[in-house]
């Protein structure tokens, strides 16, 4: 009889290795896994009950909003609200932060999240997923925008969940980053990657090639060497990847290796990416270090990063160590 460890039993014995854990924090990362079953259930029905499609709204990037972009925000929201161990929670889907109702008590984390990144594949059947950012609060007391502007280096937990072909959450406490598969029979997470680790050096690079003309100089110039290959100053031959997924695209290189660019756009100076710090590249982040690679803007790490607004964007440079350096030593170059 193999003895499967599923994500609860994880979660638990890695509370009691923690002095002084109270047991909050599992109840809510077990909530968290609860919303994200239910989400897993929704995304897979799809077509069948309608969800797929336009919601005809924009949130506050200035998206259109696909509807299970609003049902899977109201299925997080809804799983964590009463649960008394949030002191607020802050949703790529909503302009402000989400207050807890004053029915129910306020707890010592704030929860902030991506409902169902890569949305716009869902309606061509693509791995979307969900991403979410666990940060420390100020206990029992309502959380102001402040308390939500943490840089990435103060995240308690970080984790995403991907509905493909299987259904997996990806997870670190600092300790390392754990892959759990949901058994769909018995509808538990069950530990099938432990300890995984991004390795150094990458053949494989992820980026919107059709974006080229609006990069700086040193993206281009990394860019470009890797399209020339072995005849190049490389000395060697590259692979192309993107899914416009990326909780996929991260998936891969944690498996793989490779390296994941959403660069510096000249589009909208007001807008230096396009990917969001605080619920997308702060948790990507934090689980790309602890799985042994690098995450930069370029121009200095993510998790420093000083937060200015809950929704204010970033260049995103992750993956392998080795290459994620070489395109921090072009920037550095051009400076
Ligand atoms: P583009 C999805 O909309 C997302 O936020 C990321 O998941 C993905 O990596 C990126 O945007 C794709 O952007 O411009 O290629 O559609």
């Amino acid at each position: 009889m193999t003895t499967q460890v599923t994500l609860t039993q994880f979660i638990i014995e890695q509370q009691r290795s923690m002095p002084g854990a109270s047991g909050d924090f599992t109840s809510l990362l077990n909530d968290i896994v609860t919303a994200c079953k239910r989400i897993s259930h929704m995304v897979n029905r799809g077509a069948l009950i309608g969800v797929l499609g336009s919601a005809e709204t924009e949130n506050v990037q200035g998206e259109t909003q696909k509807k299970l972009d609003i049902i899977t925000n109201d299925i997080m929201v809804e799983a964590l609200e009463w649960t008394g161990h949030l002191a607020g929670m802050a949703s790529e889907e909503i302009d402000d932060p989400i207050d807890i109702p004053a029915q129910y008590p306020k707890g010592k984390y704030l929860a902030l999240f991506d409902p169902l990144d890569g949305s716009s594949n869902i309606d061509v059947n693509l791995t979307v997923g969900t991403i979410f950012s666990i940060l420390r609060a100020r206990e029992g007391i309502a959380a102001s925008v402040e308390d939500f502007l943490q840089k990435g280096t103060d995240q308690v937990c970080a984790g995403f969940v991907l509905y493909g072909p299987s259904t997996m959450m990806i997870l670190t406490t600092g300790h390392g980053v754990n892959g759990f598969t949901l058994d769909q029979d018995v509808g538990e997470f069950i530990l099938t990657h432990p300890d995984m680790r991004i390795p150094e050096k990458t053949n494989e690079f992820a980026i919107n090639m059709s974006n080229r003309r609006f990069w700086e100089e040193p993206v281009r110039r990394y860019v470009d060497e890797l399209m020339e290959g072995e005849d190049g100053p490389r000395g060697e031959n590259f692979n192309m990847r993107w899914v416009a997924s990326m909780v996929a695209e991260v998936y891969r290189i944690l498996t793989r290796g490779g390296i994941f660019m959403y660069p510096f756009d000249t589009r909208d100076p007001s807008k230096p990416g396009k990917l969001r710090l605080m619920y997308e590249a702060n948790p990507m982040g934090f689980i790309v270090e602890q799985a042994g690679g690098a995450a930069s803007t370029g121009r200095e790490r993510i998790l420093d990063v000083k937060p200015e607004d809950i929704h204010q964007r970033v260049p995103v440079i992750l993956g392998s160590k080795n290459e994620v350096e070489h395109v921090v030593s072009y920037h550095q170059d051009s400076e």
